[in-house]
């Protein structure tokens, strides 16, 4: 994917504060810290197109970003941070479920999780959440420079156990390396694609 723009269009808590829905869009979905925006940057070959940071839990509302004016990528908040105000930690199910079953052109969900750790349940949630709704879910593991590539091989085997997506689906990520950002650019219009047919 050639990138020619990529531009912030506006931050929404509720369904009413949305954008109007004209675009192709895929949100990006994971827990706190996780890796969400940077990995968002990667794609779009920006540096600062969407703030990161090392304090989780700084992404509290649902981001919407034009691409090249042809989709529109959304980060949405992570989830699971423990020092996030309880108030704000119960707000989100509703505020990401309300976005995930009403947003009629959300095509898929980039679910990102840390590739050192084993999903938990509120990533499981989320997986059954998207399967149940039949939301097409493109899963990467993040952070693979932390790892040495037998044991990336060997969380690889564990997610893919723990979560029953098979091993050949889950793509390796680093924001670091970059490594695995043309595959997911590949599922990523795969699905656009599809969906247009
Ligand atoms: N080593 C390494 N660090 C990463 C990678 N991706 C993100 N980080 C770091 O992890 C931290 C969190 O990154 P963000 O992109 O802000 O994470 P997020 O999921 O958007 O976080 P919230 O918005 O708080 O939910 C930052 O310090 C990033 O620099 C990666 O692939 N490798
Ligand atoms: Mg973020």
């Amino acid at each position: 994917m050639h990138i020619l723009s990529a531009e912030f269009i506006t931050s929404a808590t509720r369904l009413s504060q949305y954008p109007p829905a004209d675009l192709p869009e895929i949100a990006f979905a994971g827990k706190s810290n996780v890796g969400k925006s940077s990995l968002i940057n990667i794609l779009v070959n920006r540096k600062r197109l969407v703030k990161t940071s090392t304090t989780p839990g700084r992404t509290q509302l649902i981001n919407f970003f034009n691409i090249n004016s042809q989709m529109t990528f959304v980060d949405l908040p992570g989830y699971g941070y423990a020092k996030v105000p309880i108030a704000i930690q119960k707000s989100w199910k509703p505020m990401i479920e309300t976005y995930l079953s009403e947003r009629p052109t959300l095509k898929a969900v980039v679910m990102i999780m840390d590739i050192r750790r084993t999903p938990d349940e509120k990533d499981l949630y989320l997986l059954n959440w998207l399967g149940h709704h039949q939301i097409p879910t493109i899963p990467i593991l993040t952070k693979t420079d932390k790892l040495k590539t037998s044991q990336q091989l060997h969380q690889l085997t564990l997610v893919s156990t723990t979560t029953g997506i098979p091993r050949d689906q889950i793509i390796l990520f680093s924001a670091k390396t970059r490594i695995g950002k043309e595959p997911i650019w590949e599922a990523i219009e795969r699905i656009c694609h599809a969906a247009a047919l």
